[in-house]
């Protein structure tokens, strides 16, 4: 969305081997507005000059595979063109990412409300609610930052509603954390402890789906948004037919430089460096992890949990090792600081793990 800025540290994001000083050519901050991240990211692909590599506009309509042949046969429809092509691989990644398919729960009475009711996803301008009562549904990243520009832009009130536990920030004065909302009627929304309150628009933040609309039944992941999703082998590869390959499919504290772990490992294990264990061992290594994922107590064990999974793709590989530690130790921090000051938070800044440059402190508070 317009105004959208990093709601993370850059530094716990870093690719290994492209840093932000080499890109920019100078220290930045640490909360870059997404303008900049996507100028970082389409850096580092020209310098490595894959983009002639990628097909763009080709919508890919179905993945099919044949036990026969052990070869995928894939669709797209080529959307500058208008035709569709169909092509045959030995393998498929799947790294279509799982952050784009709203996941949209009905409450009651929702089409007797006389507000707009939008997902997060559908969230474009912070704007078009200043002077309004919002109410937000949902108590993780979306309902944070979106709330959160809407009280910088205006809004009158914020409410925000939660299933399991609140938020629990420091909010100012017109945000109000509520229970989970039981209905809407006319202009009015109720809670499941019985208060009600006036609003004039709703935006579901509820997350999204793993949604692979091409891919048959036995090749589709289906899981929450979790750290160790099941049937996937070292994170990646689908234990029930692991020529088909799945990256970035995990919950993420941590993401470009995981993305680009789990690839280099997925690149060795393809072209033989690394050897794939017995389907058994698969199995038995994925339900060992989806436990300790669950044994975990809180975000920091999660956090610790997702850098030693970093640790261990990078000492598999040759991607330059970086000092994960001190990346976690990042995230620590950045979740002091929000706690601190929700609405602050960004004024921090923080070393990069990968130049030891500390970043300046940005010039607008
Ligand atoms: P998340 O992190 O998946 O969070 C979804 C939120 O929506 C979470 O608080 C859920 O509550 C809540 N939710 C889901 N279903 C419902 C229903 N039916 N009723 C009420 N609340 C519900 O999605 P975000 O969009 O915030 O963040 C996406 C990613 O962006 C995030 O993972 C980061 O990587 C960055 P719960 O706590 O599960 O009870």
């Amino acid at each position: 969305y317009r105004y959208l800025w990093s709601n993370g540290p850059k530094e716990c994001l870093e690719f290994a081997d492209y840093t932000f000083e080499e890109h920019f050519g100078r220290p930045i901050g640490s909360y870059p507005p997404r303008e900049v991240l996507w100028d970082y990211i389409k850096g580092r692909v020209e310098k490595a000059g894959v983009r002639d590599y990628i097909r763009f506009n080709n919508v890919v309509r179905q993945v099919t595979f044949d036990e026969q042949t052990q070869r995928f046969t894939l669709y797209a429809h080529d959307s500058t063109n208008d035709t569709l092509t169909c092509e045959e691989f030995v393998y498929v990644v799947n790294a279509c990412g799982h952050f784009s398919t709203p996941y949209v729960p009905y409450f009651y009475c929702f089409e007797q409300f006389a507000g707009r009711i939008l997902h997060a996803h559908d969230f474009r301008e912070a704007l078009e609610f200043k002077d309004k009562d919002l109410l937000i549904v949902g108590s993780s990243y979306s309902a944070e930052d979106i709330g959160s520009q809407c009280y910088k832009y205006g809004a009158r009130s914020i409410t925000s509603c939660y299933r399991t536990a609140p938020m629990g920030y420091a909010w100012p004065d017109n945000w109000e954390e509520k229970p989970l909302l039981t209905r809407l009627e006319n202009n009015r929304a109720y809670f499941v402890d019985g208060s009600s309150k006036h609003i004039d628009a709703v935006i579901l933040c509820t997350g999204y789906k793993h949604h692979f609309p091409f891919l048959p039944d036995e090749l589709s992941l289906k899981t929450d948004n979790r750290l160790w999703p099941m049937n996937l082998y070292k994170g990646v590869f689908w234990e029930p037919n692991p020529r088909l390959i799945y990256l970035g499919m995990q919950d993420q504290w941590y993401s470009f430089n995981m993305f680009d772990a789990q690839a280099w490992w997925v690149r060795d294990a393809i072209m033989d460096q690394i050897k794939m264990p017995s389907k058994a061992d698969m199995e038995a290594d994925v339900a060992d992890r989806f436990a300790r994922e669950d044994a975990g107590e809180d975000d920091y064990d999660a956090i610790w949990y997702q850098g030693d999974y970093i640790k261990e793709l990078t000492a598999e590989t040759d991607y330059p090792s970086f000092d994960v530690e001190g990346a976690c130790q990042a995230f620590k921090a950045w979740k002091g600081h929000k706690k601190k000051g929700i609405m602050t938070f960004r004024d921090n800044s923080y070393k990069s793990v990968m130049t030891g440059t500390m970043a300046p402190v940005h010039h607008t508070p």
